[in-house]
Parts: structure tokens; sequence; C-alpha cells
């Protein structure tokens, strides 16, 4: 795992390196789920796999840019699913966007997910673990090495709220349950990242971020395994929760590498409320 850990600490600084540097235009593709690839995507796609492809402890790698997983070290033990760059068309407004990797054992499912580590490229980078504890731990841009910041919790009851999903689609339950989050006195803050959106909600103590199911995209937009279970970790881990609205996000199957779920990830006090809404809808 160590070993895995430091190969992400390499790949965050290469990738670092080639958003400030590299052109963010359109490739001519779409990925698997059918969303236009920049070339920053490819690139970071392929930084991730050089260096997951020697790492000996892993025996396999997916990602959200590939529509197959591709073997890795027949003798490793972990399966690796990976969002090389999270919010990849947030990078021509400047605006924060993200890593994420979700390492496995025995295969690809919520219940086997055994550590997360996600890295926000900001104004500064930086990168949380998630293992039997959630840290945090900062670039030192002089000697391109992480710094451990400090442990993460979430408390109880946050303050923000990061509501995502097209509203004119929101189901009226859902509809409700956001307005009162905010007549509760909630502040919005959504950027259109998971990644920093999910980050100020963990470090500022809590709240919820919410990608829900709507009437046009019933199972939600956020896939599973690259972008979903790594944070459900991550929150569960803080002492928060997660869910898809019913279940535990870790409880969950995976129908395909690419498949999505609606998802809320929160402090408990939020997603008790969500769980509420949701008993009994649909
Ligand atoms: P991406 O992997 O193609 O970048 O899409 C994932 C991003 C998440 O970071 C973010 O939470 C979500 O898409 C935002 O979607 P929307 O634009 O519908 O709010
Ligand atoms: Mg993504």
């Amino acid at each position: 795992m160590t070993e895995i850990i430091n190969s992400i600490q390499k790949i965050a600084v290469e990738i670092k390196d080639a958003i400030k540097t590299k052109d963010t235009g359109k490739v001519e593709s779409l990925n698997s789920s059918g969303d236009i690839q920049v070339k920053l995507d490819v690139i970071s796609d392929e930084i991730v796999e050089r260096h997951l492809l020697k790492t000996s402890s892993v025996i396999e790698i997916i990602s959200e840019e590939k529509e197959d997983a591709m073997p890795a070290n027949p003798n490793g033990k972990y399966f690796v699913a990976y969002d090389p760059l999270d919010g990849s068309s947030l990078i021509d407004v400047d605006l924060s966007v993200g890593s994420i990797f979700g390492i496995y054992k025995g295969g690809y499912s919520g219940e086997n997910i055994v550590a997360a580590v996600y890295i926000v490229y900001g104004p500064r980078v930086e990168m949380v673990v998630a293992r039997d504890t959630v840290e945090l731990f900062r670039l030192n841009e002089e000697t391109n090495e992480f710094e451990f910041v400090k442990e993460l919790r979430l408390e109880e009851k946050g303050k923000i709220l990061g509501p995502g999903g097209t509203q004119k689609y929101w189901y009226p339950y859902h509809k409700e349950m956001i307005d009162n989050f905010f007549k509760d006195g909630y502040r919005l803050r959504y950027s259109g990242g998971m990644v920093p959106d999910l980050h100020q909600i963990l470090l500022k103590g809590g709240g919820l971020f919410a990608y829900p199911g709507t009437e046009d995209k019933p199972k939600g937009k956020l896939r599973k395994l690259f972008e979903v279970f790594p944070f459900a970790y991550v929150y569960n881990k803080a002492g928060g929760l997660a869910v898809d609205g019913k279940n535990d996000l870790l409880d969950l199957d995976i129908d395909g590498y690419h498949d999505t779920t609606p998802c809320f990830f929160g402090s408990n006090y939020e997603i008790k409320k969500v769980l509420k809404t949701y008993e009994g809808a649909e």
C-alpha cells in the first residue's frame, strides 16, 4: 500500500506540471461515459497508467478514461480504479480540479475498497489519504514532497451545501429537502468539481454534497468506481456517512466499470435527513 501511495505522489507532481503547462484543448474522442475528453484527460491518464503499471503491488488498473481494465503485475494484490483528472472542463476557467484513486482487494465493489486517495490541484496541491484514518498532506513545491498536515474528522453537523444535478430535473422531494437545508442556514458551495467541493466540506467540518438521481438521469452522473466509492470511503473513515438515498454506498456492487449512482456524502446529521427524505420515495 505504501508503494501505491508513493506512486500516487509522483503522479500528482507530474499531473500538476501538466495542468500548468499543457494545452487544454479538446481531443476528437469521447470517454466511456460519452464525455468529450480534453487533451489533459488523456495526458493525465497516461501519466497514471505509466506509474501504476510499474508498481509491483498493483495487479490491475481501470480508469474513467478507459473502456476496459488493464493488467498490471500478476503478483500484485491491489486493483486500482481512478479518475486521472476529475472536473477537467474547469481548467479553462482556472478552478480547482483533482485526481481520485480507489484501491481494492479481490476485485471492484464497494465492500472491497481498502483505501482511497485524492489530490486537489488548487492554489496549493493537497493529498488526502484514507485508510484507518483520514490524513491531509500538502505538496512542498520546493522539494516535490508531500508533508503531513493533520488528521481530518467531520463534525456531527455542518454548514455547507453542495447540491448537484440540474435543478429543473430534481424530484420534488429532493428539491424540498434542499430548500429546507437552505432555510436552516446552510450556505451554497458548489464549484462543479467534486474533488474541491467534497474537500471543502471535509475541511470545514461538514455539510452535505448531493448528486441525486434526476428525471433526466435517474442513476445520477457520478461513477461508482472512479468517484463515488473512493469518496464514500473517505467520508466514512472521517466519521461521516455516504449513501445513495437508501443504502450505504459501499454496500453497492457495480454493473459495469462505468456504472453511476445517485450519491450523498456528508456529516451524520445531514445524511440522516437524506435517508428520511428518500425513505418511501419513488
Ligand atoms: P468529469 O469526471 O467528467 O469531470 O465529471 C465529474 C464532475 C464532478 O467533479 C462534479 O461533481 C460533476 O461532474 C459536476 O457535474 P455538473 O456539471 O452536472 O454539476
Ligand atoms: Mg470524473
